[in-house]
């Protein structure tokens, strides 16, 4: 494992083991707040795993930008020099209800280019790493996607939570439409396991009709670096800055998801 991602790694890691400490948060009003949309917060361990990454990040990375969840990035630039892009617990609703599945999520983007991502599931002990060019890694085990066809596939979606009034309705009937065509559906209320689990072909493809940077941005490198197909449901890059319709999958059954989406349109 090369260095960098060697030191990304272990501050993720270590930040995992204070997600996994934290007891009852729904039991105390004072570590949840309220952000704007439907069902939207954010908790203490949120802003204290974020401050924590970042304060870690910039000792191995000095010059490097930060584009987080819980932050202000109106005047982050993305695309220029080492930039980190970051979710600090992506699955908070599942993390406040002690379900057990939430990440930390960590993209790393040179000039706007995918470089390292992580995704660090600390109640599996699960870390997904990639660093561009050298393949995708689960716990030091190459991983690649799965070459499934529509008719055995397992796919998982997001409900885009925050914008339920607006496109809730968008992401049930692509499920629906899905679910003839594939052997069985998933929801596991994390954005970035549903990522992992395509990218170590689990499953074979997750969509959701909006995701924010910080929920993707680790998975670009994985997933592509795990030979999987990664785009928004226009067939274009995925946005740096801004949110973005997301669909990724295995290459078997890419094209044939991406004209089941537009035909919905
Ligand atoms: C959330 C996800 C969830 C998805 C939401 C949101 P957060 O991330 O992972 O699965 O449906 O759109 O992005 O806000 O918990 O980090």
């Amino acid at each position: 494992m090369n260095e960098l991602v060697k030191q990304i790694t272990d501050l993720v890691r270590s930040q995992g083991l204070l997600m996994k400490s934290a007891r009852q948060i729904e039991n105390n009003s004072d570590n949840i707040k309220v952000k704007p949309g439907d069902a939207n917060f954010v908790t203490v361990y949120d802003e204290a795993v974020q401050n924590n990454l970042i304060k870690g990040l910039k000792e191995i990375l000095p010059n490097a930008l930060f584009f987080a969840e819980e932050k202000d990035n109106s005047s982050v630039d993305t695309t220029r020099g080492h930039c980190f892009i970051i979710d600090p617990i992506d699955g908070t609703t599942n993390f406040i209800h002690d379900m057990g599945a939430s990440a930390i999520s960590v993209g790393l983007f040179l000039d706007g280019k995918p470089y390292i991502g992580v995704i660090y599931d600390p109640y599996r002990d699960e870390m997904f790493y990639a660093q561009t060019g050298f393949g995708a890694f689960l716990n030091g085990t190459r991983i690649n996607c799965s070459d499934r066809t529509l008719d055995k596939a397992l796919f998982s979606f997001g409900s885009a939570p925050y914008n339920k009034s607006t496109l809730g309705s968008e992401a049930f009937s692509l499920a629906q439409k899905l679910f003839y065509k594939t052997a069985d559906i998933r929801r596991s209320g994390s954005a970035a396991i549903d990522i992992a689990c395509v990218a170590c072909g689990r499953t074979d493809a997750f969509f959701e009709p909006v995701l924010s940077p910080w929920d993707y941005a680790a998975g670009i490198t994985i997933l592509t670096e795990a030979s999987a197909a990664v785009s928004d449901f226009n067939g274009n890059n995925l946005s740096l800055s801004i949110p973005s319709s997301f669909l990724c999958s295995n290459r078997v059954i890419y094209r044939e998801l991406l004209n089941l989406i537009q035909e919905e349109d």
